[in-house]
């Protein structure tokens, strides 16, 4: 796979989002993104297998089930961008069902190294289908991507797992509405969305039994200890997801076990946690099918098609740009 890199020194970023989120009055907060290191990104994998997990399997079916009519349905020829791709797996259905009409260019926008490669190794295998990777943030290879369109071609983007969950909702009706200045009409968007559902399966889909969940958000902290020399020590937090019922989203904290002084000399900065005190590490907000296509027409897109799991809710959106 070709790919375009950045050049390796995203340290001196983390350190300023590390130190900025750290010393911010009131809540304590670290970005999501991130949680996805190579570890972080590892860690994600056995997450999405696990059983109280149903929100990428749920993906991957819709995936599997549909992508012969979702392909259908996308006007084209088409260059593929996906804004995220993980491993990859899933997108193997819809880039299958694609190259039976016509030969695929794929580009992954990651920001995750290890993940645009995993992506390669699982995608490599079908004939029809040329990687080209990004290592970038969302809307910056979107952009690109668009860029290398060629004459007549649309883009079908892919942005799925209910990564858009993790945006606070003004957030991902922004996020939409960029994405579609980026686009032109007659462009679509595959959008993944996991539903609201009871409290308790989502306390145990970000709160699992094994504590791969609490590994995964952990790791935050060992992230900051490896790259940004910093002490934390991990068995005096501890990770906690709760539901926030407002805002009908999962929070994930990690909560200090006691008074604590931590240094992070990378960050250039000394921070101090009262018992109790969290650090707010991610959201992962949850949407009604309706609320979906309105946020998508208030960003000039048109819902043309929506499948939702049975058995873990959980919507596919087709959206086209109007
Ligand atoms: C990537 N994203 C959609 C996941 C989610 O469910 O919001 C991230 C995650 N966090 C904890 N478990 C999974």
């Amino acid at each position: 796979m070709l790919v375009h890199a950045i050049p390796a020194s995203p340290t001196y970023e983390f350190a300023a989002d590390v130190r900025a989120g750290l010393t911010k009055p009131g809540q304590k907060e670290l970005p999501s993104k991130y949680l996805y290191d190579e570890v972080g990104s590892a860690l994600f994998e056995v997450i999405s297998r696990l059983p109280e997990y149903g929100l990428t399997r749920a993906d991957e079916r819709l995936l599997r089930r549909h992508a012969d009519e979702i392909v259908d349905r996308v006007p084209g020829p088409v260059a593929v961008a996906e804004l995220g791709s993980g491993s990859g797996k899933k997108t193997r259905w819809v880039l299958e069902a694609l190259c039976r009409r016509q030969r695929t260019s794929y580009y992954p926008v990651e920001i995750s190294r290890s993940a645009l490669a995993m992506c390669e190794r699982e995608l490599s295998d079908i004939d029809a289908v040329t990687v080209v990777g990004f290592e970038r943030e969302y809307l910056d290879g979107l952009l690109e991507v668009a860029a290398c369109r060629k004459p007549g071609q649309h883009l079908f983007v892919l942005f799925l797992g209910s990564t858009i969950g993790n945006f606070d909702r003004p957030a991902g009706a922004e996020f939409l509405g960029e994405v579609r200045r980026i686009l032109q009409t007659g462009d679509s968007l595959l959008l993944g969305a996991d539903l609201e559902k009871p409290a308790a399966q989502l306390r145990a889909a970000y709160d699992d039994e094994l504590g791969v969940t609490a590994a995964f958000n952990l790791n935050l902290l060992a992230r900051a200890n490896r790259e940004l020399d910093a002490d934390f020590d991990l068995s005096q937090f501890a990770h906690v997801a709760t539901i926030n019922a407002r805002a009908r989203s999962v929070e994930m904290h990690l909560q200090s076990r006691r008074r604590q002084t931590v240094s992070i000399p990378v960050a250039e900065v000394v921070v101090e946690f009262f018992e109790g005190e969290t650090i707010w590490t991610e959201s992962c907000h949850k949407y009604s099918a309706e609320e979906i296509v309105r946020t998508a027409r208030n960003a000039g897109f048109a819902c043309a098609a929506q499948w939702i799991d049975d058995q873990w809710p959980f919507a596919e959106n087709l959206l086209i740009a109007q």
